[in-house]
């Protein structure tokens, strides 16, 4: 194999950043410390190979890291590859392979982390540069330099909506007048639904609910053998578990398929079909997938199977003369609330909360107590959260007691996820579910099959359940490192051109991440953004979208472009032959309508708040709000030109600004900006000179003030409480 060694970013610096060892601090034990006896030499041999090509056999890496790793922690190799895979371009799938290689059995060390990553470095580097004979070393032209960064500018908009009664809601509900602002901005009209948490639906308004209920019932009385089929995802994942566990707990004869990211893709297909079949399996129920899959349904009809399909995603539909034709679903009974002539009350609700409310209605016929199936609304909730559907109306409600539970969840393997995250003990809020717990369930299939998170979920014994979850927060912290690898690569190719909707073709990325790919780099450049992967003859990809693109919609238009395609307005996947991938970039853009004002990303602020008002109480208003997620974001409150009276730079990387501020009442309240001190005193001195920036730093009276948007918080401190504002936005 071919690595090139990216001249832009000296590996020894970078070492020297992410270890903190430099020449001063040698008192490391290492293995290799006969072969570089000080650091820098090390440090220098390593840069050495910056600028080259350098050609080796992965197999031998391999080896020879099996026989060191033994000495190495998991997390250690991870950081340490992802470090070199930053600096060493070292493609993706080879990853996994040498992570295996190097800690074969290997549990958690974090002890002497520093030591072992300098020592993994120095382990690469020796191997690389010492052990092998194949390695050919030539000088290659350096990359292009990198263009300027296009930071878009961002607009700044209140986002009070009009003819509503602010102040006779904020007396009738004793809410603060901007609490009030905010909820009516989340289009909530039932506030008293809003802030009592809101009840739920009765699953008997979902359409063909009954007419699926009774098609298991059935099939448990005769006996039959049924075939939970559901995603690899955690939606999935979890709607299989409530599915395959409520119709077993009816005296069901139950198994679970959940198909292969890889090789099957997305949603049931023929090869499942098949395998039920040959199974012996009479019903086949999905879950989170199956509204789009007629073709491999129709073929379960045609072996004589029977067929109920739940599940959340769009309807399918042709344009046939500019109107929507939707098309037919084969199987028995279909529940999805967005099919037409649906019913619900409520259409957002992600497989898991369908699969939930199957279950319910399961247990009603079959006279088991309807609340037993309250257990599943941790899962529910989970999903709900990982999902990203819109966090409101029902959603909140699932998610508000779903979470409620998790800390003394019954569910072992639950138990042993959180206590593999370091949440044990911890209230667990939809940040913990979005960032940490549900990455690691997510990782499981991306990486590796999804049955291991569904085992989880299923786990009866702790010791059982405390390594599966260890094994999913390592193939997550794996995962982790290929995505900033993979965003790095494509915000590069992102930067250089000049289409509203990006097309961006990554041959060599791992599929399974392409999405969180594209979700990262459409932050980044707020316009709507396709990853495209080589997958087994044929190119996937997945697409992110913003606010003013309906992606799917969108792709509808040329259809006749793709192999395959399915998904929401935000977000979609999709095949094609990887000849047209030109043809499906210039196609796409050609018909995109976004304006530059569509582009340009907003800054929501619910209400301009003096922060002043920073206050225990009106803190509680805010947590009244939760859970904040997707359509129910965290309330944005801003405050104009407030004077600072001081200003230092703190933190370990000196990167986050600890601002006083002074108003003219003279009421003083501290500000804190999280890893931009360096935008920020960038943007002083040119907006109020150096001279006045310095006199900020310095605690001097100065003219500087600012305008920015804020969360308030607490700062608890040696048992003395302080209020402070978090600050986001500035100008
Ligand atoms: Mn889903």
């Amino acid at each position: 194999m071919d690595i090139y060694i990216n001249p832009e970013e000296p590996i020894s610096r970078e070492i020297t950043r992410i270890t903190g060892i430099s020449d001063k601090t040698v008192g490391h034990a290492s293995p290799m410390r006969d072969v570089f006896p000080s650091i820098s030499e090390f440090l220098a041999s390593a840069d050495a190979w910056v600028g080259h090509n350098v050609s080796f056999d992965i197999r031998m890496l391999e080896a020879e890291a099996g026989r060191l790793g033994a000495a190495i922690s998991r997390r250690t190799v991870i950081d340490t590859l992802a470090l070199s895979r930053k600096n060493l371009r070292l493609p993706d799938n080879k990853l996994g392979s040498v992570y295996h290689a190097l800690f074969p059995g290997r549990t958690k060390n974090f002890h002497n982390a520093m030591e072992d990553v300098c020592a993994t470095a120095e382990i690469f580097f020796w191997f690389l540069s010492r052990e092998i004979p194949q390695v050919s070393m030539q000088p290659v032209s350096p990359l292009p330099a990198r263009l300027p960064r296009q930071t878009p500018v961002k607009k700044w908009v209140i986002h009070a909506k009009r003819g509503i009664d602010i102040h006779a809601i904020s007396n009738a509900f004793n809410i603060h007048p901007a609490i009030a602002r905010a909820i009516t901005n989340r289009g909530v009209t039932d506030i008293a639904g809003y802030l009592g948490g809101g009840g739920f639906y009765s699953p008997v308004y979902m359409k063909d609910m009954t007419k699926g209920v009774s098609i298991i019932k059935d099939a448990i009385q005769e006996g039959e053998k049924i075939r939970v089929i559901g995603d690899y995802d955690i939606d999935g994942v979890n709607a299989t578990y409530i599915l395959q566990y409520g119709i077993a707990r009816c005296g069901g004869d139950v198994s679970i398929a959940i198909p292969d990211r890889i090789t099957d893709g997305y949603g049931v297909n023929q090869r499942l079909i098949q395998q039920a079949h040959d199974d012996g399996v009479q019903t086949v129920i999905t879950c989170d997938n199956g509204i789009s899959a007629l073709d491999a349904i129709a073929y379960a009809k045609s072996l004589g199977m029977r067929v109920v399909v739940t599940d959340h995603h769009a309807v399918p539909y042709k344009e046939e003369n500019n109107t929507r034709v939707y098309l037919q679903n084969p199987a028995d009974a279909v529940i999805d609330p967005h099919q037409q002539d649906d019913h619900y009350p409520f259409k957002e609700l992600c497989g898991a909360a369908v699969a939930w409310k199957f279950v319910q209605m399961l247990y009603k016929m079959h006279h088991v107590p309807v609340q037993e199936a309250d257990v599943f609304l941790e899962n529910a909730a989970i999903a709900t959260v990982g999902d990203v559907v819109d966090l409101q109306d029902e959603n909140r409600t699932i998610v508000k007691r779903g979470l409620a539970m998790l800390p003394h969840t019954k569910s072992t393997g639950l138990q042993a996820l959180i206590a593999a995250c370091g949440l044990s003990g911890n209230t667990i809020k939809s940040y913990h579910i979005g960032f940490i717990l549900g990455p690691c369930i997510n990782a499981s299939g991306r990486l590796d099959t999804a049955l291991k998170a569904y085992n989880l979920l299923c786990c009866k014994g702790r010791a059982e359940a405390d390594a599966l979850a260890e094994e999913l927060v390592a193939l997550n912290q794996e995962r982790r490192a290929m995505t900033d690898a993979g965003v790095e690569e494509a915000v590069k190719i992102a930067e250089a051109m000049p289409d509203r909707v990006l097309v961006i073709f990554m041959p060599g990325c791992h599929e399974s991440i392409a999405g969180i790919i594209a979700g990262k780099v459409r932050e980044r450049f707020h316009k709507p953004v396709f990853v495209l992967t080589r997958g087994e003859g044929r190119v996937k990809g997945s697409g992110r979208s913003i606010e003013a693109y309906s992606m799917f919609e969108e792709m509808n238009k040329i259809a006749d472009v793709f192999l395959g395609f399915g998904g929401h307005p935000m977000a979609a996947g999709l095949s094609l032959e990887e000849g047209r991938v030109d043809e499906f970039r210039e196609r796409i853009n050609a018909c995109c309508t976004l304006t530059d004002d569509d582009l340009m990303e907003k800054v929501c602020i619910d209400d301009t708040v003096p922060v002043e008002y920073t206050s225990d109480y009106m803190m509680a208003q805010v947590e009244m709000m939760q859970s904040f997620g997707k359509a129910n974001p965290k309330p944005v409150f801003a405050d104009r030109s407030v004077p600072v009276k001081k200003i230092s730079i703190i933190g370990k990387t000196k990167d986050t600004a600890k601002i006083i501020f002074r108003k003219s009442s003279g009421f003083e309240i501290e500000g804190l900006l999280f890893h931009q001190a360096d935008e920020l005193m960038g943007f002083l001195e040119k907006k109020f000179g150096q001279e006045a920036a310095g006199d900020a730093l310095e605690g001097r009276e100065n003219p500087v003030n600012l305008s920015f948007t804020y969360d308030m918080s607490v700062n608890e401190f040696r048992g003395e409480r302080k209020m402070q504002v978090v600050l986001r936005e500035f100008c």
